[in-house]
């Protein structure tokens, strides 16, 4: 399974896959990070089709085009609000996992990329967040056979070292 996870340093805009997530906010009319990022490369198309969609609950994803994108989709999906760790955070972190790989295998995708959601302005520590991405993308995978690539995007070394730190951790324990 491993080898259908990547890792890697870079910018999701750039990524040349079927679909890339974004980790929106509840309205989904844009934002700072990775979400304006997004938005700036995509176009004013996004934002007017994402204004239609109507806004999104955490844990939850929609699907848009990504308009001038490289990827034919982008997968939104709202991150918790790190508050402490009381606050079911984990568990809706876990959900935007599920729910994105979800939507991508809907959409017929094969090759997916994730920034790491809710590790920016959201304050989720990221050791924590990196294990719960990694974890429920391992899951999932295990009962999906259509998906042939899940892309992890780092942005900066700090994130690439933790995510190659813990995904090594999961492959030493397999088996
Ligand atoms: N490519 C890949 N990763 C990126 C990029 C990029 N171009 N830019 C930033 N990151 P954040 P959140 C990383 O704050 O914590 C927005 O305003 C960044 O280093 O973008 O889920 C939304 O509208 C970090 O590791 O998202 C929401 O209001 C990760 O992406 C709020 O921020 C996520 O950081 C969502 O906060």
């Amino acid at each position: 399974m491993e080898e259908r996870i990547t890792i890697i340093e870079g910018d999701i805009t750039k990524q040349e896959v079927d679909a890339i997530v974004n980790a929106a906010n509840n309205s989904l009319l844009g934002g700072g990070g990775v979400d304006g990022a997004i938005h700036r490369a995509a176009g004013p198309e996004l934002l007017e089709e994402t204004r239609q969609i109507g806004g999104c609950p955490t844990g939850e994803a929609r699907v848009s085009k990504g308009y001038r994108l490289p990827a034919k989709w982008v997968i939104h999906t709202v991150g918790p609000i790190w508050r402490g760790g009381n606050r079911n955070e984990e568990q809706l972190l876990a959900s935007c996992y599920r729910n994105s790989l979800k939507a991508a295998v809907d959409l017929g995708a094969k090759t997916v990329a994730f920034p790491s959601i809710s590790t920016g302005a959201y304050g989720f520590p990221l050791e924590r967040a990196t294990e719960i991405a990694l974890r429920e993308t391992r899951k999932f995978l295990e009962g999906d056979q259509t998906l042939e690539k899940v892309i992890f995007v780092c942005f900066g070394d700090r994130a690439l070292n933790t995510y190659k730190e813990i995904l090594g951790r999961f492959s030493d324990s397999a088996e």
